[in-house]
């Protein structure tokens, strides 16, 4: 059998406005996770795609006055072109309203009502249009206006009193099982930092949860229940499942399944930790490996919203900096599990100092030498014996793979930039430019030589984040294979007698306008 892929989701955007920096972090994340686990050698599988039924996408179709389907469809074409353009090599883009997946949630809910796991009864609450959730009198208390808000801290919307038939999934019996299931998994709530607060949540006791709607038209109807369409979470969770071929009675889906990691923002981290291994768990599917919670980004200092209409659009900045700088930003800035705040100054300092300054400069200052030097001439395999920069920086790699390895992505960019940094420290010490007035040229080769092959590890480790950058790197520096990543190993046995290929800056300096 083949082994299985290791399979990384995102979440499914919604598809009523367009995408943001929020969507793009996301992505990019599992992007640059799945392309580490490609270079070293794992096969992966990708999934994103789009959450398009629900009030919300009804009520911004009726605003742009189209059908849903066809707001669906224009939202959604933008969130696959943006990926395009960022250079997000995805395997799978499922969209909720695709066949393959809506038979499959209809079975989901068929399986359930078999199985006694799904009932129907009457909801009776305060319902969040904008959260798509109900909540009960004492989570959501009247305010000093006598006025019922979301207690949803983003979202604070006041709350519509609503009764309505309802189907039921049976949460509340499993609260016990999925308690067992943390314990016996530590690895499936991540980051670590964020296990407490799901445990404390499901050992308080879990209520059932309503899976149909009848006073919205925009969903998967629910099996042989005119009237009710499945809530849209229901619905949009089991993509995972279904992108991967499930279907009751069919193990196909093992090719794939469980998934490796779900990478999600902090505020779905509950409908990932709690609900969906609890509806896999009713279905006889094993849960996924993992679910990653990464932090939010505010702008300037704010909540990113509709409202401040300061949703920020990548491509603001991919046209001033170029897509991979962004990339690298991104995820440099901030460490991936905590908050940050973005700004186009901070963007700008962190692009100049560590883009165009450390690494573009040394990479130019180094390629200028060799040309004027060593005529050009490049080392094949390196002597990390007669390489000390080299030799240090090897040592380090351990670490920066482990750091990739448990998507601490700023951890990894700080490792290779305390190398960058070395390798600037050293030219400037050593200054190859009087070395260069010595007759005996071996001290000069050896020490460009040795700046030449750890830029080529760097350029490597960099891949993941910037792959259009790093290839062009390693094309300067005389590493042939192009396109696709190097292995450490591959770079440092490349083969003798290359020459540099000077270019374009890589990341030219951006100045005050
Ligand atoms: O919640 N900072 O979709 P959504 C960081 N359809 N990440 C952010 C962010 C920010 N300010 N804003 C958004 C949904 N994100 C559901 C998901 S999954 C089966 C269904 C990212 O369009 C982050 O990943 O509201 C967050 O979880 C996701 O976008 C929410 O996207």
């Amino acid at each position: 059998m083949t082994p299985k892929k290791t399979y990384i989701t995102t979440p499914l955007y919604y598809v009523n406005a367009s995408p943001h920096i929020g969507h793009a972090y996301t992505t990019l994340a599992a992007d640059i996770y799945a392309r580490w686990k490609r270079q070293k050698g794992e096969t992966v599988h990708l999934l994103t795609g789009t959450d398009e039924h629900g009030s919300k996408i009804e009520q911004a179709a009726v605003a742009a006055g189209v059908s849903p389907q066809a707001y669906a469809d224009k939202v959604s074409a933008e969130f696959r072109d943006l990926w395009a353009h960022l250079g997000v090599h995805f395997d799978d883009f499922i969209r909720t309203t695709e066949p393959r997946h809506k038979d499959r949630v209809q079975d989901a809910f068929r399986s359930l009502v078999a199985s006694g796991d799904a009932y129907k009864g009457v909801y009776k609450g305060y319902y969040c249009v904008s959260c798509e959730t109900y909540w009960t009198d004492t989570e959501a208390p009247e305010d000093e206006k006598a006025v019922r808000r979301c207690p949803n801290a983003d979202c604070r919307k006041p709350l519509k009193l609503t009764e309505e038939e309802s189907w039921f999934f049976k949460l509340s019996a499993y609260g016990p099982r999925l308690l067992d299931f943390y314990k016996a998994h530590p690895g499936f709530l991540q980051p670590s930092q964020r296990a407490k607060e799901i445990e404390n949540f499901v050992a308080e006791g879990l209520r059932d949860l309503a899976i149909s709607r009848s006073k919205v038209a925009w969903g998967v109807p629910v099996p042989d229940d005119a009237g009710h369409v499945v809530y849209v979470w229901f619905d949009a969770l089991l993509n995972y499942a279904t992108a991967a071929g499930w279907r009751p009675g069919d193990d196909a889906y093992k090719a794939l399944w469980p998934a490796d990691v779900h990478l999600v923002g902090k505020e779905i981290y509950r409908f990932h930790t709690v609900i969906w291994p609890a509806m896999l768990m009713a279905l006889g599917v094993e849960p996924p490996k993992s679910v990653y919670a990464h932090g939010w980004w505010t702008v300037e200092g704010q909540k990113m919203s509709k409202s401040k209409d300061n949703f920020v659009d990548p491509r603001e900045f991919t046209r001033k900096y170029g897509v991979d700088a962004f990339r690298y930003v991104l995820f440099r800035e901030m460490p991936f599990g905590n908050d940050g705040d973005f700004s186009a100054e901070a963007f700008k300092k962190r692009y100049n100092a560590d883009l165009a300054n450390d690494l573009g400069n040394l990479v130019s200052r180094v390629t200028n030498m060799v040309d004027a030097y060593l005529d050009g001439a490049l080392p094949g395999k390196p002597d990390p014996e007669r390489s000390p920069v080299l030799k240090r920086a090897l040592a380090a790699s351990a670490d920066i793979g482990e750091s990739m390895d448990r998507l601490a992505f700023q951890d990894a960019l700080n490792r290779i930039w305390a190398v960058v940094g070395e390798l600037n420290l050293t030219v400037n010490d050593r200054k190859p430019w009087v070395m260069a007035k010595d007759p005996d040229k071996e001290p000069l080769k050896h020490l460009l030589f040795d700046l030449v092959g750890t830029l080529r590890v760097v350029a490597g480790w960099v891949t993941p984040f910037m792959p259009n950058k790093a290839a062009e790197m390693q094309m300067a520096l005389g590493v042939r294979k192009f396109p696709g990543p190097l292995s450490v190993h591959e770079v440092l046995d490349g083969p003798a007698g290359h020459r540099i290929r000077k270019g374009a800056p890589l990341f030219p300096r951006m100045e005050e306008k």
